[in-house]
């Protein structure tokens, strides 16, 4: 894998920002897009444009078999059953939501559910809204000091009322990648469905849904070279087909009176109204190009970066680095300098055109947990080079000067 040779497929590299040029370090918010991802959207609008799953006219058939090529590449790359257990939404939020909605139907009062410290807001607030509908309670596992899913505390959280387990893959702020095959182990035993927010996770290390035997995964497509507005909802097809639609109307339709409706066949039975088919196949090309230099490769080359990462910025002396020092985790690095503000952190690092996100982080209670108000995070994709973790240890170094810390 050769980034250098990479960065060519992305035109947005090449602008620049205060006559630099673009160090693009926020990876975990949303990854930039090659010209393969974005010419497919285009020759969809230019050669194919339809509607799909109306009308049997041959441009609509043929929106239609690229709009489904692109769950089966979906379902392929994650090691799913089929298609039927791809359901498209809007982002893993929408994902999360949907789940939320639909399994909440299926709970009683009483009903526990078992979410951890380190989830995103997307992995907490649709639960927290089922739970104030007066149906369930949340518990909370626990994170060891060094930022791991504390194991012993979440079994400890178990009881006979626990119906869900949901658990974040890879954490969007300490990088930790949680061993999701033992919390499946988990909940297998306590008999309660298991879901994994797999949105940090997808784009940077292999995922295999059967592996890990998830009753349900949710992630984006924008994390991994996709478009925005098209998200992934995995669940296994007997689990889905059991389930209530989330939203209801057009395309997850099979039939309709005045007094009744029913569904339409998986997975257009919770894809309700016209799709976003051009992000779809855009994403089908994401994938291409991922699977194309194959994950490993691109799971290794982050790992480089994140040891070079963590050896220059833990030199600087006051930085403070967050998230486990060993064992797994994905290419991202929070961190906070000295006393200064993370968004005072990252409007100096703006200055040497290096794009970084700073603040909560979507994941205020985990903040709250470790007792800050924000951090530094700079996130690493296939593109990025040892060259631009050297720019942004000497940015941080500026940082510290200007500030005098
Ligand atoms: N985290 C970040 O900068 P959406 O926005 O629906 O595509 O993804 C939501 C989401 C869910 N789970 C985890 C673990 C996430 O990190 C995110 C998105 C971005 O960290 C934007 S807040």
């Amino acid at each position: 894998m050769n980034p250098e040779k990479l960065r060519k497929d992305f035109p947005i590299l090449e602008r620049k920002f205060n006559k630099k040029k673009l160090v693009y370090l926020d990876n975990a918010a949303t990854t930039q897009k090659p010209k393969q991802v974005i010419e497919a959207e285009k020759r969809f609008y230019e050669e194919s444009n339809a509607n799909v799953h109306r009308g049997l006219n041959f441009l609509s058939l043929e929106a239609t078999e690229q709009y489904e090529a692109a769950h089966n590449k979906t379902a392929k790359f994650i090691n799913a059953g089929g298609i039927e257990e791809i359901v498209f939404t809007k982002n893993a939020t929408e994902s999360l939501n949907l789940l939320a909605f639909s399994l909440g139907e299926r709970l009683s009062k009483g009903d526990e559910i078992v979410l951890t410290k380190m989830e995103h807001h997307a992995n907490l607030v649709p639960w927290q809204q089922l739970a104030k509908r007066g149906k369930v309670k949340l518990k909370f596992a626990g994170i060891t000091e060094d930022g791991r899913l504390d194991l012993s505390d979440l079994e400890s959280k178990i009881s006979g009322k626990t119906k869900i387990i949901s658990v974040t893959m890879a954490s969007n702020i300490l990088g930790t990648i949680n061993p999701v095959e033992k919390v499946s182990g988990i909940a297998e035993k306590a008999g309660a469905l298991f879901v994994v927010d797999a949105a940090q996770a997808v784009p940077h290390t292999k995922t295999d849904v059967k592996k890990m035997n998830a009753d349900f995964i949710a992630f984006s497509a924008h994390k991994m070279l996709g478009p925005t507005g098209i998200g992934v909802l995995y669940g296994k097809e007997e689990l889905l087909e059991g389930m209530e639609p989330f939203l209801t109307g057009g395309d997850m339709i099979s039939s309709v009176t005045f007094e009744k409706s029913e569904w339409n066949r998986l997975p257009w039975k919770f894809e309700a109204g016209t799709p976003n088919i051009a992000g779809a196949i855009g994403f089908g090309a994401a994938i291409d190009y991922v699977s194309k230099i194959d994950i490993e490769n691109i799971e290794a080359h982050e790992q480089k970066l994140l040891k070079l990462g963590m050896e220059r910025l833990s030199e600087i002396k006051g930085v403070r680095l967050y998230g486990p020092v060993k064992g797994p985790r994905t290419g991202m690095i929070s961190f906070n300098v000295g006393g200064v503000h993370p968004h005072d952190v990252a409007e100096i690092l703006g200055e040497s055109a290096i794009a970084i996100r700073a603040g909560n982080h979507c994941a205020q209670p985990l903040m709250n947990e470790m007792g800050i108000e924000g951090v530094a995070r700079a996130s690493f994709y296939l593109y990025n080079t040892a060259e631009e973790i050297g720019l942004l240890a000497e940015a941080v170094e500026k940082t510290k000067k200007v500030f005098g810390v």
